[in-house]
């Protein structure tokens, strides 16, 4: 009795765990659809069980998206028909054999109680077929109509529905100990560059850090550069030298390099702005464009500038040696710089494999002026990707959070890149999307450098 009991606990645990693993409600797909062929009916008459009547099954054809071929001749549906009670139980028991010769026995039983006619079929198909996969599922049947001597039957696999929700990648505290600044620091430089804007030239610079042990004479020692814009209003040092109640990014840097936790790497915080001291009217229609349009000035001005003064992958000054090095590009940014990272991945993708927007959608407006939908920025997005020859070489490192402004908007892009942008693979084993929202993440720096502490490991692995 008590072993018995324990058996049954941990039959119950078993069942629990693997529930457990799959919260999502179930969803319908379709799988193939019979068209039978029935011989004459005959009835054996009143036995225990009920009345008993018997369809032969003759012949026929099924077809779906992964499978096709022939109804068997040989078998039955054998019903209990209780008219009195309303209520006919049938099971049927044939066989059917696909166009490339696997033959599939099918065991279908079910209920007709007026107009509820629902089957349950089960599939033996031989384990070593490529049709293995019909035999580990439940199935749902209904009549898809009757001709003359037939019956035509659809059939669905029962599965989990995809639950956006679930799939969105949860961020934990970061250690205290990276939050301080590391024993090994690297360097913050200014640099200067000239910028073609507006057809005017003009004096910009921006920040960059020099990892830890940086030698600029050691030019054998190539860098990876990760181009990070700041949001609306914000400057060149919003990023790594924020006041010290944000978390500055430097430290973050510093210690994930020394922890041996990512390659050291050279980060460049430049401004869509003129410049810091000049961010114009900084009205929200002038940073709008600003940001849409940075790609062509890190393309012919700030990458060709930095990297050819740094010990980076860039050879050469033109855009096709941009295009060489761009696996050893990221660019990432934080709002309105979010903004110019999508508008960085629609226009620049030939420049950039990886993409980091922080807590920003994708504006995309019609002629109007109109801010489009989720659904038409990403069929759009996935229309400026599939242009160009990189549509499938490029990574995008989404995050934010759930008190952040930014939090549903962005939300509601990445669930509208994983439905409407072919392009986009999204909480698959091969995924070039990502996407994770801290719990309580708000619209600042001390937040957004969190998400740099996870995504940066992510792209620059030992
Ligand atoms: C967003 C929500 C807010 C966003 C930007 C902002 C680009 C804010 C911008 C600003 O105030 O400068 O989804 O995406």
């Amino acid at each position: 009795m008590i072993k018995r009991l324990l058996t049954s606990i941990v039959a119950v645990l078993a069942v629990t765990s693997a529930c457990m693993a799959q919260n999502a409600d179930p969803e319908l797909e379709f799988v193939l659809e019979l068209k039978v062929k029935l011989g004459q009916a005959f009835g054996v008459g009143q036995t225990v069980h009920g009345n008993r009547f018997v369809i032969p099954i003759t012949g026929g054809t099924f077809e779906g998206p992964r499978i096709k071929g022939e109804v068997l001749n040989g078998g039955a549906d054998y019903q209990l028909q209780n008219m009195d009670k309303g209520r006919t139980d049938l099971e049927a028991i044939y066989c059917i054999r696909t166009d490339d010769g696997v033959s599939i026995h099918v065991r279908n039983t079910g209920i007709i109680a007026g107009n509820y006619f629902y089957c349950t079929p089960k599939f033996e198909a031989p384990l070593d077929s490529k049709y293995a996969w019909l035999n580990n599922a439940i199935y749902v049947c209904k009549p898809g109509g009757f001709m003359d001597g037939g019956i035509a039957l659809k059939v669905w696999k029962v599965r989990d529905a995809f639950n956006f929700e679930s799939t969105i990648q949860p961020i934990m505290p970061i250690p205290d100990a990276v939050r301080k600044p590391a024993a090994r620091q690297g360097k913050i430089e200014e640099f200067k560059y000239t910028a073609h804007k507006n057809g005017k030239t003009i004096q910009k610079h921006a920040r960059v850090y020099l990892p830890y042990g940086y030698k600029a004479k050691d030019k054998k020692t190539k860098y990876d550069v990760l181009y990070l814009m700041h949001g609306g209003g914000d400057k060149t040092t919003s990023f790594l030298t924020p006041p010290q109640d944000w978390l500055p990014l430097c430290n973050i840097l510093d210690n994930l390099i020394a922890e041996g936790k990512m390659r050291p790497i050279i980060v460049v915080t430049p401004t869509f702005y003129d410049d810091d001291e000049n961010i114009g009217a900084n009205r929200m229609e002038d940073a709008t464009a600003q940001t849409r349009n940075f790609h062509v000035e890190l393309q012919n001005d700030l990458i060709p500038a930095v990297e050819n003064a740094y010990n980076t992958y860039l050879e050469g000054k033109d855009s096709i040696a941009v295009t060489k090095s761009r696996d050893h590009r990221a660019y990432g940014g934080f709002s309105m710089g979010a903004l110019s990272t999508w508008y960085q991945l629609a226009y620049g993708v030939n420049a950039v494999k990886h993409f980091l927007p922080l807590s920003g959608d994708i504006w995309y407006f019609d002629e109007k002026g109109q801010k489009q939908e989720p659904k038409a920025a990403a069929e759009w997005m996935n229309e400026q990707l599939a242009k160009t020859p990189f549509a499938n070489d490029f990574e995008v490192y989404a995050y934010t959070g759930t008190d952040d402004v930014a939090g549903n908007p962005e939300k509601a892009t990445i669930e509208a890149l994983h439905k409407y942008a072919p392009l986009f693979r999204y909480a698959t084993s091969d995924a070039n999307l990502r996407f994770s929202m801290k719990q309580g993440g708000q619209h600042f720096y001390g937040h957004i450098n969190e998400y740099l502490y996870y995504a940066l490991p992510l792209i620059y692995k030992k």
